[in-house]
């Protein structure tokens, strides 16, 4: 029933809870979705991902990535309900034709252990759970992709491992940012959102430099794209979420987005979800907000799905 979904969707994941509901999803339907497993984290935790498609081969991919920080608990569920949505929903217009001309893959959580860790120890943990060699923990996988990767040393992008935003000794130095880099790497996505929170944004590249993307088409396009998606986000609650290139927010360096971008040309963005302030809880989203989240970003998402996958 509505009601009971409705429940269900007012819990945030664990982990296992999230496998175990990513199972059951490609077990109902194995005609359509499959689970893959991308990699394997530091704590040694599988890294998944659904693929959603009646699997034809040559047909235009679309990537959905959530949590590659462990606080920020909505990056997982949007993605995740994205996922549910389009399986159970398969076979209903125009969700069916979208997964005849195209494929859509879902990795929500691509930081198990940070996550883990933000459960039972530190709710506040940002980062993987490396052991660095000063013995401080913890690489952050969203300054650890390849693309200019550690050319700045900025607060928001340090060379220290003790700090929040460290870099790693070096690009894709984490199981976490390998298994996207191979995943991005074998199936050429013909287009990339990864969820964050919180602060209701709609970022693209790029974050090393404050210069705009020099090819004009791609630039336009990406700026269309996201002001087409604040438009969709704002018609479902009214919540404005503010298209901006990253490096407005602050430089970073090895982003996911930077990477996809930049390396193999992939309309890229980050999607940063409720709240919009740290005085409305920051991190600290109640569950009674997972639902109206979705719901604001769903049109959205698939609107990105039905641009990419019938191009
Ligand atoms: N914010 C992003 C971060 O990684 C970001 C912002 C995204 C910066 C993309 C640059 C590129 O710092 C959060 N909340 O993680
Ligand atoms: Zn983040």
């Amino acid at each position: 029933s509505a009601f009971a979904r409705a429940e269900a969707a007012e819990q945030y994941h664990s982990a296992a809870t999230l496998e175990e509901e990513l199972r059951q999803l490609a077990e109902a339907r194995p005609d359509i979705a499959e689970l893959i497993e991308i990699g394997r984290s530091i704590e040694g935790r599988p890294i998944l991902a659904l693929r959603i498609g009646d699997r034809r081969g040559g047909v235009p991919k679309v990537l959905f990535m959530g949590c590659h920080h462990a606080r920020e608990w909505i990056a997982v569920e949007v993605p995740f309900l994205l996922a549910k949505e389009l399986v159970e929903r398969a076979d209903e217009a125009p969700i069916a034709s979208w997964l005849t001309s195209g494929e859509v893959w879902v990795a929500p959580m691509v930081n198990p252990d940070g996550h883990e860790h933000s459960r039972a120890q530190e709710r506040l943990w940002r980062k993987n759970r490396r052991r660095n060699d000063d013995g401080s923990f913890g690489v952050d996988p969203n300054r650890n992709y390849g693309y200019m990767w550690g050319i700045l040393d900025v607060p928001t992008s340090s060379h220290v491992p003790s700090d929040e935003t460290y870099v790693g000794p070096r690009a894709f130095s984490e199981p976490e940012t390998q298994a996207v880099r191979d995943l991005v790497g074998c199936e050429r996505f013909a287009g990339v959102i990864t969820y964050h929170s919180y602060s209701q944004l709609i970022l693209y590249p790029w974050g090393y430099t404050e210069k705009p993307i020099p090819d004009v088409q791609h630039r336009e396009q990406m700026v269309g794209m996201a002001k087409e998606m604040q438009t969709l986000i704002q018609g479902v609650h009214g919540k404005i979420y503010v298209p901006q290139p990253s490096s407005e927010l602050y430089p970073t360096a090895g982003d996911t987005t930077d990477w996809t971008y930049g390396t193999y040309g992939i309309p890229s963005f980050t999607v940063e979800l409720r709240p919009r302030t740290f005085q409305e809880g920051g991190f600290i989203l109640p569950p009674d907000q997972i639902l109206p989240t979705w719901e604001e970003n769903r049109p959205a998402a698939f609107r990105f799905i039905e641009q990419l996958v019938t191009a």
